[in-house]
């Protein structure tokens, strides 16, 4: 995958990017619309779809066409308006396909994915400008499957502007069944090395960016199943909010694997690579309005959004809030209220009533001093705390219904998401959209505070975090830990420890990887022959291929993973492996580890823009 630059080092841009025809008038040229996926290309007759495609030059902006537009070559299918992503190639299995591909873009292109799958990703065809093919194949195999060009000749990851919304859907249906699903495509288009001068990123999916993104509505109940395919150059995080889903299948835009009923795992945070699809099942439970967004800030944030780090002005227009806060890839999904069942608001009268203090070091690192009060068994307040980048815990108990104010004493208004939670929509924290159309999540603003009321049905390990639209927030620490125990089990704090990954404005030296708020963690020591649950977060503000591993001398130990996200996983999934693993932004993953032998392990973690890994030491020395 291509790398991107966090730490703004100029460097020389690394290759040419392929020439755009530039017409006297860019006016004359089509808009490439939005494709929301819903309507096969071409006609089935008899068993044989016949599809005719165009690579086309055209225009496109990810809004409702008012904003800027962006230079692009589409596909579109003939005598169409060109579309981004390209026109959707959906047939049942064993459909014949008789295609004809025209390259009307005064450049030559390779276009990949159009053969029978699973394929070969380096099988191409090549047409000059103006040259016109057939082709016949078979569909293959059922699955989700990506087609995509380049007229720089440069693998997918790595085109530039114009060519970067050469991408479409290839979906082969199993015979006999119906298409009752949706088609999600994410989009970037690129100019440059990101972090680079000049370099721009307009982040999309179905071809448009948020707020214009499509809305989804959705009764309770009603069993929703999405395929999301990744033809950018960068991975992303997809986030569910309020809801667990079921992860069916992955693929590589080529080979596409569907998992077997005990295979599917629960999440409510998928990572997708480049190139790369999944396809999941959820099933709404609670009305209200949900999101279903990638969790890098930089792909949720305006592109004329402040630079990290620079606060944004307290100024704020709640009217406009979801619309003036975020960008890009987010979606907003309502659901229906039923008439036979009302919202639960939460209990009148909360067992639990606890309470989180946002407090602000004006001009000072970190920014933020976050504080959680058990205001029913207030303990002595530990005034020589030193300040952290990272939130304390907060503990609630599976099944307890549970209060927390947030009090925000800060400068800036802030909202509060708790990640992975299932509660009610009102209470989900994205100001200015959750709730319901009468009423929507109120900013907090300074001085105020807000009542978020849950009963966590399920105990495991979430996070809670600014949903706030100010990368400022997120990279001065602004989260935590939010851990759900058993109603029968007391936290164990010598055997279940809790390591959180993030990003943040480390004095004095700037943006570091950060290991429970450090960038440099002091050794921690455990036993041998000890059983630990090691719980771990990553709430970066954007290391989406963050990678984890548990070693000794450079070699990875063996580990369980016991849950994802939160949930346990299924006992067919227990299994002891390699402590590698990916773990995305937005994701939890519980883990244990016993050592056998005493000796001196790293739990490390390594993300591709920073140079060096960051290590928190564990020493085991033998059980007493
Ligand atoms: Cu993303």
């Amino acid at each position: 995958m291509r790398r991107w630059l966090r730490l703004g080092i100029a460097l020389p841009i690394l290759y040419q990017s392929a020439a755009f025809a530039q017409p006297a008038d860019i006016h004359s040229l089509p808009k490439v619309v939005a494709n929301d996926n819903r309507i096969p290309a071409g006609q089935l007759k008899n068993g044989v779809l016949q599809l005719q495609l165009e690579l086309r030059q055209g225009r496109w902006s990810p809004d409702d066409g008012e904003g800027k537009y962006r230079d692009a070559y589409a596909f579109s299918e003939a005598g169409r308006a060109p579309q981004s992503p390209g026109p959707l190639i959906r047939v049942a299995q064993g459909t014949e396909i008789h295609a004809t591909i025209s390259n009307v873009l005064p450049l030559a292109a390779k276009i990949y994915g159009l053969h029978r799958h699973p394929g070969d990703a380096k099988d191409a065809l090549r047409l000059a400008a103006g040259e016109t093919r057939e082709l016949q194949f078979v569909a293959g195999e059922p699955g989700t499957y990506l087609y995509w060009a380049s007229t720089s000749d440069k693998p997918q990851d790595e085109r530039d502007q114009a060519e970067t919304l050469l991408s479409g859907a290839f979906i082969v249906d199993a015979p006999g069944v119906k298409a009752a699903d949706r088609v999600f495509v994410i989009g970037i288009w690129n100019k440059g090395i990101q972090g680079t001068p000049d370099s721009e990123e307009v982040v999309s999916i179905n071809g448009k960016s948020w707020p214009y993104t499509e809305r989804l509505t959705y009764k309770i109940g009603e069993t929703t199943h999405w395929r999301i395919l990744n033809p950018t150059w960068s991975d992303h995080a997809m986030h569910l909010h309020g809801f667990f889903f079921k992860v069916d299948g992955v693929g590589d835009g080529e080979q596409y694997e569907h998992y077997s009923e005990e295979q599917r795992r629960l999440a409510v945070t998928e990572h997708i690579d480049t190139g790369h699809v999944f396809e999941m099942t959820w099933t709404p439970e609670r009305a209200g309005n949900w999101l279903f967004h990638c969790h890098m800030m930089s792909h949720i944030t305006p592109p004329d959004a402040p630079s990290p780090g620079e606060p944004q002005p307290t100024q704020y227009n709640s009217a406009h809030d979801h619309n003036a806060g975020m960008s890009g890839l987010v979606m907003g999904i309502t659901v229906l209220p039923n008439a036979s069942v009302p919202p639960n608001r939460g209990a009148a009268t909360a067992a639990r009533k606890l309470q989180l203090v946002i407090s602000e070091n004006p001009g000072r690192i970190p920014l933020y001093n976050l504080e959680v009060n058990d205001l029913l068994n207030p303990p002595a307040p530990n005034k020589d705390k030193p300040p952290s980048l990272l939130g304390p815990p907060i503990f609630l108990t599976r099944g307890e219904s549970t209060e927390i104010e947030v009090k925000n004493l800060s400068k800036s208004p802030t909202v509060i998401h708790w990640h992975g939670i299932e509660l009610e929509s009102y209470y989900d924290g994205v100001a200015g959209w959750t709730g319901s159309d009468q009423q929507t999540t109120p900013p907090i603003a300074p001085g105020t505070s807000f009542i978020a009321h849950m009963t966590p049905p399920r105990a495991g390990t979430f996070i809670y975090h600014t949903h706030w639209h100010d990368p400022a927030q997120l990279l001065n620490g602004l989260y935590g830990p939010l851990i759900v125990l058993e109603p029968d089990r007391k936290y164990d704090p010598e055997h279940d420890r809790t390591f959180v990954f993030g990003m943040g404005k480390y004095a004095p030296f700037g943006l570091m990887l950060l290991v429970n708020g450090h960038p440099q963690p002091d050794p921690i020591e455990l036993r041998t022959a000890t059983r630990y649950r090691l719980r771990l977060i990553n709430i970066t503000d954007g290391a989406a291929d963050l990678r984890v591993r548990l070693t000794m001398n450079g070699v990875p130990l063996q580990w369980k993973v016991i849950a994802k996200d939160g949930a346990d996983l299924p006992p067919a999934q227990l299994r002891s492996s390699a402590a590698d693993m990916g773990l995305t932004v937005g994701e939890t993953y519980d883990v244990e580890y016993q050592a056998d032998a005493p000796g001196l392990a790293d739990l490390e973690i390594r993300e591709p823009s920073f140079p060096t890994p960051v290590t928190q030491p564990l020493k085991f020395v033998e059980a007493k």
